[in-house]
C-alpha cells in the first residue's frame, strides 16, 4: 500500500482537518486488500443508517429531525428553502480528528489511509450516499479536498477532473449540487506567504491558476456560489510586511476572477469569507465591515457578497448576529459558515451550533435579508476529536439543522407575534415626527437644528427597555 509521506503539523487546531492521513492504518478487510488501486467497493458506506426523518419534537430518537421539517412552510416558504444546507467535504469526509499533540482519531470504514485517487473516489460516493440519507441537497468542497493535489499543475487538475466527473455523475441521479466550491491556498507549503499576497510573485500566479481551475469545476458542476476564504492572506508582523503592496495584490486577484468569471459565464456568487486570525496574526478580511470597506475602495462591492462565519464572528470580537446584520446592512449577506466557537477558547473550534438563542438571532438576520438563496447554510464544522463512529457524522448535522430549524420557528413566532417590533418602533416613535423626517430626508441643518433645540428645551429622554426585549425573546425560545 502506498504510503503518505506527509506529515503536517500545523499551528491552527482547525486547520487540522485539512491534513491528509499523517499515519496510515492498515487496508480494512471489507475492502477485500484493494485499497489503493481501485474504486470497486460498491456496498453501503453507512450500513444500517436510514434515510432521517422528521418525527417531530417528542422523538427520541437520535436518528431523526424533531424539528427541521424539510416541506414544512414558515412565514410562506418550505424549510428547507429558508436553509439549503450544505454539507462541508473538509471536515466531513476529510477530518481525521488530528491535532497538533494528537494523531488521528477517525478511521472510517471506506478510507484506506492513502491519499490515491482511487480512495478519492470512494470518498465522494460516501458523500453523496450521506447528502441523500441526510436529506440535504447542498455540498461545498476545496479542489484539494476532493481530489489528490499533484507533482505539477497538470498533473493535480487531472486528479480533480477525474473525481469531479465522479462526483458529476453522482449528482445526475439527484437534485444534489455544490452550494459552493473553493480553492484550498493554505496547506501547501508553497502558500506559506500568502496566495494572492505573497510577497513571491510566482506563487501569486500559481494562486491564479488554481483558481481559475476551481472556478471551472464549480461552474462544470452547477455550483451557485464560488468562496474566497483568506487562507493566509494576511501577515504575521507588520516589519516585514508591504501591506499596501499585499492589499493591492488581493484586489487584482479578485477583478482577475470577476473577469474570468465573466468570461466562462459563471453566474455564481463571488463570496468572500471575513476570518480576523488564525492562520496568520493578522488575516486581512477581519469581519464584515473591514471586508465591505475593502470592496468599496477597490470597485468590488457590486461583484461579491460575504459568507459569514459563526465562529470567525466571533473571533472578532462580535456576535455573529452583528455580523450578519453588518453585512445585511450593506446589502452584502450571502451565506452562513453554519459553526460556532467555544466561549473560553480562542481558535477556530468549528462546533456544531447548538444554542438556540443564537440560532433565533442568526433567523431573525436571514428572514429580514428575505433568505440566503442562492447562498445557504453550510455546515463549517466538525465532529470533536474524541467522537469517532460513524452515526456521530449523522448526530451532528442533525443536531445542527434541529437547532437551526428551532431558530426559525422562534424567530417567525417572535415577528408574527410583533411585541419586540413594537419596543424598537416605540423605542424610535420621536424619529416619526415632522423634525425627524426633515433630518433623515437630508433636510435639517445645523442652524435649523439648533433653533428647535432652543424651542424644545431639555426633553425627557425615555427609558431602552433592554429587560423588556430580552424577556420578550426568551418567552419564544
Ligand atoms: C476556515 C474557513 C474555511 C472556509 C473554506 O477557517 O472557515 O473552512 O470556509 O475555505
Ligand atoms: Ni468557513
Ligand atoms: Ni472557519
Amino acid at each position: 500500500m502506498k504510503k503518505v509521506g506527509l506529515l503536517l503539523i500545523l499551528l491552527g487546531l482547525s486547520a487540522a482537518s485539512f491534513l491528509v492521513f499523517a499515519e496510515a492504518p492498515t487496508c480494512p478487510a471489507d475492502l477485500g486488500g484493494k485499497c489503493d488501486d481501485s474504486d470497486d467497493w460498491k456496498g453501503e458506506f453507512f450500513a444500517g443508517i436510514p434515510k432521517i426523518k422528521y418525527e417531530g419534537p417528542s422523538s427520541k430518537n437520535p436518528l431523526a429531525f424533531k424539528w427541521y421539517n424539510a416541506e414544512e412552510e414558515i412565514l410562506g416558504k418550505k424549510m428547507k428553502d429558508w436553509f439549503r444546507f450544505s454539507v462541508a467535504f473538509w471536515h466531513t469526509f476529510r477530518g481525521t480528528g488530528g491535532d497538533p499533540f494528537g494523531a488521528p482519531t477517525k478511521f472510517w470504514p471506506w478510507e484506506d489511509g492513502t491519499n490515491s485517487l482511487a480512495m478519492a473516489k470512494r470518498r465522494m460516493r460516501a458523500n453523496f450516499e450521506f447528502l441523500k440519507k441526510l436529506g440535504v441537497e447542498w455540498w461545498c468542497f476545496h479542489d484539494r479536498d476532493i481530489a489528490p493535489d499533484g507533482q505539477t499543475l497538470e498533473e493535480a487538475n487531472k486528479n480533480l477532473d477525474e473525481v469531479v466527473e465522479l462526483a458529476e455523475e453522482l449528482q445526475k441521479e439527484s437534485k444534489i449540487r455544490p452550494l459552493w466550491g473553493t480553492a484550498q491556498l493554505f496547506l501547501h507549503p508553497r502558500y506559506m506567504h500568502g496566495a494572492a499576497t505573497s510577497s513571491e510573485v510566482g506563487v501569486y500566479a500559481y494562486a491564479a491558476a488554481q483558481v481559475k481551475k476551481a472556478i471551472e469545476v464549480t461552474h462544470y458542476l452547477g455550483g451557485e456560489n464560488y468562496v474566497f476564504w483568506g487562507g493566509r492572506e494576511g501577515y504575521q508582523s507588520l516589519l516585514n510586511t508591504d501591506m499596501g503592496r499585499e492589499l493591492d495584490h488581493l484586489a487584482r486577484f479578485f477583478e482577475a476572477a470577476v473577469a474570468y468569471k465573466k468570461k466562462i459565464g459563471f453566474n455564481g456568487t463571488f463570496l468572500i469569507e471575513p476570518k480576523p486570525q488564525e492562520p496568520t496574526k493578522h488575516q486581512y478580511d477581519w469581519d464584515a465591515a473591514t471586508s465591505a470597506n475593502f470592496l468599496r475602495k477597490y470597485g468590488l462591492i457590486g461583484e461579491f457578497k460575504l459568507n459569514i462565519e459563526c465562529n470567525h464572528a466571533t473571533l472578532s470580537g462580535h456576535t455573529c448576529h452583528h455580523e450578519l446584520e453588518t453585512a445585511r446592512l450593506n446589502g452584502l449577506l450571502g451565506n452562513i459558515d453554519a459553526n460556532s466557537g467555544d466561549a473560553q477558547t480562542g481558535w477556530d473550534t468549528d462546533q456544531f451550533l447548538t444554542d438556540v438563542a443564537e440560532a433565533t438571532m442568526i433567523m431573525f438576520s436571514v428572514i429580514k435579508n428575505g433568505g440566503l438563496a442562492p447562498g445557504g447554510f453550510n455546515f463549517d464544522a466538525k465532529l470533536r476529536r474524541e467522537s469517532t463512529d460513524v452515526e456521530d457524522l449523522f448526530i451532528a448535522h442533525i443536531s445542527g439543522m434541529d437547532t437551526m430549524a428551532r431558530g426559525l420557528r422562534n424567530a417567525a413566532k417572535l415577528i408574527e407575534e410583533g411585541t419586540l417590533g413594537e419596543v424598537v418602533s416605540k423605542r424610535y416613535s420621536s424619529w416619526d415626527s415632522e423634525l425627524g423626517k426633515q433630518i433623515e430626508e437630508g433636510k435639517a441643518d445645523f442652524e435649523y437644528l439648533e433653533k428647535k433645540a432652543k424651542e424644545w428645551g431639555e426633553m425627557k429622554v425615555a427609558s431602552a427597555k433592554q429587560e423588556l426585549a430580552e424577556m420578550i425573546f426568551q418567552s419564544a425560545l
